[in-house]
């Protein structure tokens, strides 16, 4: 064989090695709300040299890439027999997008995919690309995977090679290795993007999240968090959608907004981890964002903190949809710890840690968003007044 051949191959192992088995450390985040990790958990070079690689020096003499992975982002997560999983979107130099499990024994570094990206079973009508795959674990005892499934717009002229049609496709599974792919939800609304499932049954029926929505980026009359009901999952469908929280002017989801994760369950209410869309002279900017609903009614907002929780930063900021950080997935541990993992500008995959004890503080106390300049500087005066009269003026 080849000396160059191997010596290559051999550099290519070590790399992704090395960058597989890199530690993670802490940020000297001070916010106090939650502390970013340094290094993303996974990105396109994390990928399998088996996926990329025609590992056989006849038929790949130059050891070549022949298969490209773009980017890996948007990961739905979830804690099983101790182990930490990614269900990561990766997406490939096509700019297809297909799910793949990584697997960490500890949540915030060492995660490797498993040598197969997930086989996911199609519909009737093959969807050209999937994606944002949300994975709750439900108390009927499937884990439901729920995610985005994309088709060209039937009624697009041939001219238009970019109108498509959202809709949430939905597949479940117990391993996160065979899936059982169920029919699409049906919802009233003509797209659908970032349909989430409660864990929980809500009066003997299945709960959604949905996200209505117009045009295929447009929110067009539609738009905010919505919430629906369904008594199947096997042929889900939504009769009627409420939205819970809704898109306002000049706020960081003046554009548009959708759910992250599934909510947590908290003694104070259900955490909610969102993103909001702004409009900007350089373009859309993806900020995520907290919210706490009621125990009881899942579609009362009882806290919702003025403005964003995390917004790009640093390298954060750059990359194939620059300003965008999407979060889709989150773990609590045992003991309160929350990994919360979010996507950079559509190209990598980066974790935040916080606890559950943070970030009802963080939600419950954080002032809400007054709408106007004067309601900011308003909340503004207050904390100043409040820190003076308990003489923390030299601060
Ligand atoms: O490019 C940013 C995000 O845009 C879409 O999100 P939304 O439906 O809220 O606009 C999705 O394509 C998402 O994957 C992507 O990260």
């Amino acid at each position: 064989m080849d000396k160059n051949y191997l010596q290559r191959l051999e550099w290519l192992k070590k790399s992704h090695e090395k960058l597989i088995n890199r530690t993670n450390e802490k940020t000297d985040e001070e916010n106090g709300v939650y502390c970013r990790y340094k290094h993303p958990v996974l990105t396109a070079k994390h990928a399998p040299l088996l996926w990329r690689y025609d590992l056989n020096a006849e038929t790949n003499p130059f050891l070549m890439e022949r298969i490209g992975i773009n980017s890996v982002l948007n990961a739905g997560a979830i804690k099983l027999n101790g182990k930490y999983y990614l269900i990561a979107r990766v997406e490939g130099t096509d700019r297809k997008s297909f799910f793949a499990v990584a697997e960490s024994e500890n949540g915030i570094d060492g995660f490797r995919f498993w040598d197969y990206p997930v086989l996911m079973p199609e519909t009737s009508i093959a969807a050209t690309n999937i994606y944002d795959i949300r994975v709750v674990q439900h108390e009927d005892g499937w884990i439901y995977g729920l995610f985005c499934t994309e088709r060209r717009d039937p009624n697009a002229s041939p001219a238009d090679q970019s109108s498509a049609i959202a809709q949430c496709g939905i597949a479940r599974t117990k391993d996160l290795v065979t899936w059982e792919r169920l029919a699409d939800l049906k919802t009233p609304s003509p797209q659908q993007r970032n349909v989430v499932l409660h864990p929980e049954f809500v009066d003997g029926q299945y709960a959604f999240y949905t996200r209505p929505q117009d045009g295929f980026i447009e929110a067009g009359t539609g738009g905010g968090i919505g919430f629906g009901l369904s008594n199947s999952m096997e042929q889900a469908v939504i009769h009627k959608e409420v939205v819970v929280d809704k898109r306002v002017y000049h706020t960081i989801s003046e554009l548009k907004n959708g759910l992250g994760p599934q909510p947590i369950k908290t003694n104070q209410g259900w955490l909610h981890l969102a993103h909001g869309v702004r409009n900007t002279a350089a373009g859309m900017r993806y900020t995520l964002y907290l919210f706490m609903t009621d125990l009881r009614d899942l579609t009362s907002i009882i806290y919702k903190p003025g403005g964003y929780f995390i917004a790009p930063e640093g390298e954060e900021r750059v990359g194939d949809v620059s300003n965008v950080v999407f979060g889709n997935g989150w773990i609590v541990d045992d003991d309160g710890r929350v990994l919360i993992y979010y996507a950079s500008s559509d190209t990598r995959m980066h974790v935040a840690e916080s606890t559950i004890e943070q970030l009802v503080d963080y939600v419950m106390h954080t002032p809400a968003d007054g709408y106007t300049s004067a309601a900011s500087v308003r909340n503004l005066y207050k904390m100043i007044e409040n820190n003076k009269m308990a003489r923390q003026q030299d601060i």
